[in-house]
């Protein structure tokens, strides 16, 4: 009996201490995400680490901070590409949170897989995004061969993040990858000069912006056009630039258009100056984007400043 007694007693006391070991994980649990969600936006100081002040997502960033009210409080850190990106390796290098302005085509999703974008229930960031081909009016008038080879011009995002990707890794420059890269793509390149006469060094000057995507397609659009005898000049100025240059008929045409969405403030001031010869690339795409181990999954599971 005693011993039937004393099992019984062991038994219970097991019970207990099992029954208190799972409430104080299953606590522990429930504090952990409550407090790593909140932790996040504390953690980060409510600060997204973004990019150039004159970039698209820039002003698209700072429309999400008003529209979203859980992000009240909170600054959008502007400095550079090369800043955002230095400080997105250091986060995940150290397993920190961090909320930084991201966009495809780009090698950051190559170098770190594990990225995610926030999801963007108000669409601030839009959905299908292109980049798109603008002409100054008047230009197929002008220039027609120029019209029609830039009106052709157009790839997939794995082209534009091949030569981006392997310029980042090798550390050879853009134009040198992107010169590889038309000597290897020969059918994608003819499609854009079939029917275009050759010219004898017919100056035609392209607005870019200064991010790898647009030094990219402005380095192959510029080469598979001196192949028929242009004589191209490639400009890089800031976004703003880019379109007054185009609406006022400064330069010729550019290739660095990202529409409908990113560029929409800068593309309403000028459109009736320019002419849109449709996407050169479909598929780009902006937004906020965190590492895959920030348990959260949408823009607004981000707190509020206190
Ligand atoms: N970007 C890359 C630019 C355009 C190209 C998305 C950083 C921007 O204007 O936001």
């Amino acid at each position: 009996m005693k011993l039937f007694y004393k099992g019984l007693i062991t038994l219970i006391l097991l019970m207990l201490i099992a029954a208190c070991g799972d409430s104080e994980s299953a606590d522990e649990g429930t504090n952990n995400s409550d407090n790593s969600e909140s932790n996040y936006s504390e953690n980060v100081g409510y600060t997204i680490t973004g990019i150039e002040p004159g970039a698209g997502i820039t002003v698209t960033t700072e429309k999400a901070i008003e529209e979203y009210d859980n992000l009240s409080g909170w600054t959008l850190e502007t400095s550079s590409t090369a800043a955002m990106v230095t400080a997105l390796e250091e986060a995940i290098s150290n397993e920190e949170p961090i909320v930084v302005t991201g966009w495809n085509p780009h090698w950051k999703f190559a170098k770190f897989p594990d990225l995610k974008y926030l999801d963007d229930p108000k669409g601030i960031y839009g959905e299908a995004e292109n980049i798109q081909t603008l002409a100054k009016s008047g230009l197929q008038d002008e220039k027609p061969n120029a019209y029609k080879l830039l009106d052709q011009f157009e790839w997939d995002v794995e082209d534009m993040e091949e030569i981006m990707y392997e310029s980042q890794e090798t550390g050879e420059s853009i134009d040198e990858v992107a010169t590889r890269w038309v000597e290897d793509n020969r059918d994608k390149v003819d499609a854009w000069l079939e029917g275009v006469e050759d010219v004898d060094g017919v100056e035609v000057e392209l607005a870019s912006t200064p991010w790898d995507s647009e030094r990219a397609s402005s380095s192959v659009l510029k080469l598979a056009m001196e192949e028929k005898g242009f004589n191209v000049t490639v400009t890089p100025v800031d976004v703003a630039a880019v379109f007054e240059a185009v609406g006022s008929g400064d330069v010729d045409a550019t290739a660095a258009a990202w529409l409908p969405f990113t560029h929409a403030d800068f593309y309403e001031n000028v459109k009736d100056n320019v002419e849109d010869l449709g996407p050169n690339l479909e598929g780009a795409k902006i937004g906020l984007v965190v590492p895959e181990y920030m348990d959260i999954e949408s823009i607004e599971d981000l707190e509020p400043a206190e």
